[in-house]
């Protein structure tokens, strides 16, 4: 293999001085002091809690490094397939403790940093969220590395470094203020950043026949030029050495300039143009569930796709085959349709620059692609204006053309003459305008479709696209979501993963979830219970002190945590919930007897989603008025915490004694933070609606509160509602009356959340379900104040709550999908793991 003798001698010695980190307390010490001292250049004396922060964190990612290389040669020597995870969001939140966890070095560090003076839960502290994301989708994302590592599977995850993340969110006079999340301001620790990786991105131009070899060809002539430049973030496997990254994309201005624009002679204004249009990767969308046809946004997308393609091939090039292989060492799995212009790009690649025929070159874009597809909702359906696409991607407008042409034939082979479904399956939408439908293209380009719970992928096949069903069955699959219990229990409930671990007699649960139902004969043990409730009290403590510090409000911890916290949507219904509030303040107002309880908001709303943000004031002027009432005291607190994240959910979660999940039967996908919840012991008052229905099914019925109408029922029931016919409960006509009589302010301001709940205009079948949602609320009253029983409830939402881990998820992703094995890389002989 070696040159030469001299070649192996440099090797050898290369690899000695490459030897793992040793794990010893002073070996610790030492590394956290020289990253101190050299990196940030601070003496004992100058050194915060934040500059410890970085410190530590810095010796955390050598760590990381030294796993992710070898993992990295490992998998090469292997010859390995990998998938491709395309996502335009990375959730990540923080990333300290997950790390040193990973690494198994907690205990070490915590012990090596107090003789230094240092607490190392502090530390966590002093970590910014890594918002990449704006909810579930994102999380997901995050969740799904965390355990492609845990799992041993070869890949990567691919996305965008946005300068600015999701916004962070205050609240003044009850209504939601946007703030910049600037979050590279405080340096990011975890980047490693790769000037020698990266890629020219083109826009504009034109497209030209040109003759090469007496063949012809099409050419894409030059618009606008930049680069996109890789910053790559490891993400550690717990209990094993594994190491996997995600990279994300920066553009830059590229070298290359237009002379004709610095010739005019203003030179400042021609580097500020530049810099202007170059600034693609600045800002993450704050949209969930909707679309905005932004051309930046379409600059985004394609900026990232190109990227990840062009670096897929480079690496796929490495390995010296041929491109019929490429699919026998690559899958791209498209996070929704934001990444679907890879499928275009790749083609575009193969045949103009790498001189393939178009049939070479479609097999291997479908036997690389498969998309999952998150929302059924029709405004979150991505769509593309040609006009646009055309101007800033001339070649691939060609090419989305021609797909959709073939694909049409296919279509007319099967139909023959029908009009219609060529109409309805036509990639290009031409009602209004012309417009390329993205699910379209990324079904006719992937191999296989995935729903995210059984619910969804039932829709996805049958209501949002079954003429794709009826044409080809095989594609469509479910896959339905999980969460890394990693984050979700052991660190954000340490307590709890205490008491599992003690009562397993091991923590092998922590990678496989599903040995947690072996506690279920604990569910009756009065000590366990006790145990298991006062883990339960010692979080509502932790998060009462978080909501006095954020919200300058009191709460008693020995009433229901009642939690309502996801993104603010009509269809998710944080409207249900505050009028049920309203309700109960009303109830309490006329003397009945209620269980005392705190309801907690929590969720940002899309900057120019007009009623999100009523509900938003709506719920901050209930609370004001309840709140300060002096007949109310403990029975009922209503408080809305302010900018929702990842790293304030690891406090609210383990905290709730029963969460809302009450969307709109057959609107939430499937939804993520339910499964959470019920991990940690909380109970769901939820719809039978995305993942709800399988958690009943796991959990048991008798372990969750269950109301309000079903799926398959919500259409006739809307146009029960239109139509006038029918009557809602008396208790919905008393809470509107309450609004309308001006008791949380004058009711003008609310008169649209009014308008949007009347008879014509209810959607989302607010009026129909109000009554069942008090009534299942009362009897959750009734079964608080049974402690016992309510023990039980809680621990059985817990322990059958293992099949949610994401761990399963990315399993049957790699079995049934991406078709990639497991490659558990054997560690170094020189460092012991703390088990
Ligand atoms: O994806 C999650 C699901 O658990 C949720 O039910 C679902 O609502 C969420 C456009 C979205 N679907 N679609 C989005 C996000 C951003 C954007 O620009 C759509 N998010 C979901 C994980 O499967």
């Amino acid at each position: 293999k070696f040159d030469s003798e001299k070649e192996k001698e440099r090797a050898l010695l290369w690899a000695f001085l490459a030897s793992y980190l040793p794990e010893d307390k002073s070996t610790l010490q030492r590394e956290f002091v020289r990253h101190c001292e050299y990196t940030l250049a601070q003496t004992k004396s100058e050194a915060t809690d934040f500059s410890a922060f970085q410190a530590l964190s810095s010796c955390t990612r050598d760590r990381l490094i030294e796993r992710w290389k070898d993992t990295k040669l490992f998998f090469k020597q292997k010859n390995v397939k990998q998938v491709n995870y395309m996502s335009l969001e990375f959730l990540l939140g923080r990333s300290l403790q997950n790390s040193l966890s990973a690494l198994g070095l907690v205990g070490k560090y915590a012990d090596a940093l107090m003789d230094l003076g240092f607490k190392l839960e502090d530390l966590y502290d002093e970590e910014r969220d890594a918002g990449l994301g704006n909810g579930g989708l994102g999380r997901l994302a995050a969740c799904f590395m965390d355990s492609l590592a845990t799992c041993n599977y070869p890949g990567y995850g691919y996305g965008l470094r946005y300068k600015f993340g999701m916004f962070y969110q205050t609240i003044v006079d009850g209504e939601q203020i946007e703030l910049p999340d600037y979050w590279l301001n405080y340096g990011s620790p975890w980047e490693i950043e790769r000037l020698d990786v990266s890629y020219p991105i083109n826009f504009y131009g034109k497209v030209v026949e040109v003759e090469e070899n007496g063949k012809k060809k099409m050419k894409w002539e030059q618009g606008e030029q930049m680069l996109a430049v890789a910053y790559d973030y490891p993400i550690p496997g717990f209990k094993t050495y594994n190491t996997v990254a995600i990279r994300l994309w920066s553009s830059k201005p590229s070298d290359e300039f237009n002379l004709e624009s610095f010739n005019k002679g203003d030179y400042l204004g021609a580097i500020e143009d530049k810099e202007k249009s170059e600034n693609i990767t600045n800002v993450l969308y704050p949209n969930d569930n909707t679309m905005q046809g932004k051309e930046l946004r379409l600059k985004q997308q394609y900026l990232f796709v190109s990227a990840t393609i062009q670096d897929i091939i480079s690496q796929f090039k490495e390995t010296g085959k041929p491109f019929k292989e490429f699919s026998n060492f690559h899958a791209i799995q498209l996070n929704d349709t934001h990444p679907t212009l890879g499928i275009p790009e790749l083609m575009r690649i193969l045949i103009d620059e790498e001189d393939l025929s178009w049939d070479e070159a479609w097999d291997i874009t479908q036997k690389t692609f498969s998309y999952t597809n998150h929302t059924v909702l029709p405004e979150a359906l991505e769509k593309w204006s040609v006009s646009m696409v055309e101007h800033l991607l001339p070649r691939h407008i060609q090419i989305i053309y021609e797909i959709n042409e073939r694909f049409l034939k296919l279509v007319d082979q099967k139909w023959p003459g029908d009009v219609e479904k060529r109409r309805t399956l036509s990639i290009i939408d031409e009602s209004h305008g012309k417009n390329i439908k993205m699910a379209s293209l990324a079904i006719v380009g992937s191999h296989t479709i995935n729903g995210v719970a059984y619910l969804h992928s039932e829709l996805v096949k049958h209501d949002v696209f079954p003429l794709f069903y009826e044409m080809w069955p095989k594609k469509f699959q479910n896959k339905t979501n999980g969460v890394t219990p990693r984050r979700w229990i052991q660190q954000a409930n340490p307590d709890l993963s205490e008491l599992i671990t003690r009562s397993l007699n091991s923590d092998r649960w922590l990678v496989n979830l599903d040995i947690i139902k072996e506690l279920r004969h604990l569910a009756d043990n009065s000590s366990f219970q006790k145990e298991w409730m006062e883990i339960k009290r010692m979080n509502k403590i932790r998060l009462a002190e978080y909501i006095e510090r954020v919200c300058e409000t009191k709460v008693n911890v020995d009433v229901l945590f009642d939690v309502h916290v996801k993104r603010f949507h009509e269809y998710k219904r944080q409207l249900l919930n505050i009028l049920g509030c309203i309700n109960r303040y009303l109830d309490i107002k006329e003397g009945k007897k209620v269980a005392p309880r705190v309801v907690i908001f929590g969720g940002k709303a899309a900057p120019g989603y007009y009623m999100a943000k009523l509900f938003i004031k709506l719920i901050n002027s209930v609370a004001s008025v309840v709140n300060n009432d002096p007949k109310v005291g403990d029975l009922l607190k209503i408080v809305f915490i302010p900018n929702y994240c990842v790293s304030n959910a690891e406090i609210i979660i383990p905290a709730s004694d029963i969460s809302q999940h009450i969307s709109t039967a057959g609107t939430e996908a499937s939804g993520t933070s339910n499964m959470k919840f019920s991990m940690n012991g909380g109970l769901i008052i939820g719809t039978l609606d995305g993942a709800n229905i399988e958690i009943r099914d796991a959990i048991g019925h008798e372990n969750m509160y269950i109301f309000g109408a079903r799926s398959e029922e919500v259409n006739g029931i809307k146009k029960k509602i239109h139509d006038g016919k029918f009557t809602p409960d008396p208790r919905w006509e008393r809470v509107l009356l309450a609004i309308k009589e001006d008791m949380f302010g004058p009711h003008q301001q609310f008169q649209d959340i009014i308008n949007s709940v009347s008879a014509g205009n209810d959607h989302y079948i607010v009026s129909y379900d109000f009554a069942s949602y008090l009534d299942i609320q009362n009897s959750i009253d009734a079964d608080y104040k049974d402690k016992a029983k309510w023990a039980k409830k809680s621990i059985m939402a817990s322990v059958g709550c293992g099949t949610f881990s994401s761990d399963r998820t990315i399993r049957e992703y790699a079995e049934n999908i991406w078709n990639i094995e497991e490659w558990k890389r054997p560690g170094p002989v020189n460092v012991s793991h703390e088990e």
